[in-house]
């Protein structure tokens, strides 16, 4: 062979190696994504949050080796609301559902849409509640917004038997005892069936507890916390101590039993070799005021209702140590944010922030504020119970809100993180207070929301409610259709 024959193989060789090396690498470098969604679990209360009654050994470790979003808000504080969000990247008001029990589009442009045409294998998992056909009623593959694999449930707060659908059977299944356990186990089985494919999978597996009714986990865990005292939050009315005492003993045994949950999951990611190469997200849609200013689960501007915990595992951009990080996350910017780390082009339909690469130290955190609302108070926070609309912004330091007659609450969370005094209007605060009301008025010009009494959002969506303001989705629909699932909610192996 002479030299130049050589070299020219050479060449084709190196070429070859050149194609071939990017290509192999872009595959190994996509990251799986397993996102655990649970349900109004404040951010207050885990183990590594600095809480010390509630067991979550798992989740304090997964924390020990995560990017810790110490400051992420669940903007609409309310379930389908911050579900409909988390799966278009959109606010409220763009997307529609600020209620719950309404319809997301079928037409948006979702995460499950977006990680399947990117190659992903998408699969979902547990509670929807974006559909708004009743909360039992079988969801077609039309209404499931790009995901391959699915089972999954409107929404049910009967956690034990509770039923699902699978693909595209309307056949209603049952989870055999404890819902999040079972979901959980059947999680582990997919995964390891998912690790010996090429593709990359983003799995949502959303579970409905700790949300209430708080006395309904597993023995096992409810005997963890039988006959303990607490420490209640400063902001809990002394006569409603002991209600409190006795739903924090169920809202800490459920989030045990999701401690439990993780802990398999990172088992299984482990043994199936997926732990190097798969971003663990968890969350909560929302939190829980479990008697905080005398009232209890969401909607509201208070802390305990809208901050909530959001650990990202994720060895391979924030190595295995724990990191803590102040940025503002909100439910819209968690789309761009996953999808940033995933290197897919985020679509333009998305108006959240791509905060992956604030969160991985490369781009400068120049967000000092970000949007909170209630577009339409309904369901547990009616105005007979003294829901009312509002806008705001939460700061690293500061809630900031108006109601229709102008500004309502200013919290310095630093000073007062129990928010027991509101210094709205108060003279040595003059100037905070006016920067933070120029700031708020201008991010609702961003967001082209022209802050409208709820009732007029409600007409232009056409969304039916019912004398309580509340779309009422146990007989018909958002829309006033009948809705035809006659069972109750409750499993039927039928
Ligand atoms: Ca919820």
């Amino acid at each position: 062979m002479n030299i130049g024959k050589r070299c020219h193989r050479g060449v084709l060789f190196l070429l070859l190696l050149g194609f071939a090396i990017p290509l192999f690498a872009q595959k190994n470098s996509k990251p799986n994504i397993l996102y655990i969604l649970v349900d109004q679990w404040r951010a207050q209360s885990a183990g590594y949050a600095g809480n010390q009654d509630v067991h979550t050994p798992q989740l304090d470790r997964l924390a020990s080796q995560s990017m810790n979003l110490t400051h992420a808000v669940s903007g609409m504080p309310v379930c389908s609301p911050h579900r409909a969000s988390f799966l278009t990247g959109q606010y409220p008001l763009t997307h529609g559902v600020f209620m719950n029990d309404v319809l997301l589009d079928t037409n948006q442009i979702t995460l499950g849409k977006v990680y399947k045409s990117a190659g992903y294998q998408t699969a979902f998992w547990g509670k929807w509640h974006v559909d708004g056909h009743g909360r039992s009623s079988y969801i077609p593959v039309t209404r499931q917004q790009g995901f391959d694999d699915w089972k999954a449930l409107e929404c049910t707060h009967d956690y034990n038997n509770s039923a699902y659908y699978e693909g595209n059977s309307p056949v209603k299944k049952v989870w055999e005892t404890y819902d999040a356990i079972a979901q959980t186990q059947d999680v582990c089985q997919y995964l390891t069936k998912q690790s010996k494919r090429d593709k990359p999978f983003f799995l949502v597996l959303s579970i409905g507890s700790p949300h209430d009714p708080y006395q309904t986990a597993p023995e096992k865990y409810q005997r963890m916390y039988a006959g303990k005292t607490f420490r209640l939050r400063e902001n809990v009315p002394v006569e409603l101590a002991e209600k409190v005492q006795q739903d924090l003993r169920g809202y800490y045994a459920h989030m045990s039993a999701i401690d439990d949950c993780i802990g398999m999951l990172r088992k299984t990611l482990h043994e199936q070799g997926l732990d190097k190469n798969t971003m663990i997200v968890f969350t909560s849609d929302h939190g829980d005021l479990v008697g905080s200013h005398g009232a209890w689960n969401k909607q509201q501007a208070y802390d305990e209702s809208i901050r909530v915990p959001f650990l990202i595992h994720y060895p391979k951009a924030f190595g295995s140590k724990g990191k803590k990080s102040k940025a503002l996350i909100n439910s819209p910017d968690i789309m761009p944010t996953l999808l940033g780390f995933s290197d897919i082009k985020v679509p333009n339909s998305v108006e959240g922030k791509d905060f992956s690469r604030i969160l991985m130290g490369q781009q400068k955190n120049d967000v000092s504020h970000t949007l909170i609302s209630c577009v339409q108070p309904f369901g547990q926070w009616t105005r007979a119970r003294g829901g009312k609309e509002y806008r705001g912004l939460m700061t690293e330091k500061y809630t900031y809100v108006r109601d229709l007659k102008g500004p309502w609450l200013l919290f310095d969370r630093e000073k007062d993180p129990f928010q027991m005094n509101n210094l709205v209007g108060q003279p040595s605060l003059a100037a905070i207070q006016s920067k933070l009301d120029s700031d708020l008025l201008n991010e609702l010009k961003i967001r082209k929301d022209e802050f409208l009494p709820g009732l007029d959002y409600v007409k232009k969506w056409n969304y039916v409610i019912d004398a309580t303001e509340t779309v009422p989705y146990v007989k018909i629909n958002y829309q006033g259709l009948p809705i035809t699932d006659t069972s109750s909610g409750y499993p039927s192996l039928k």
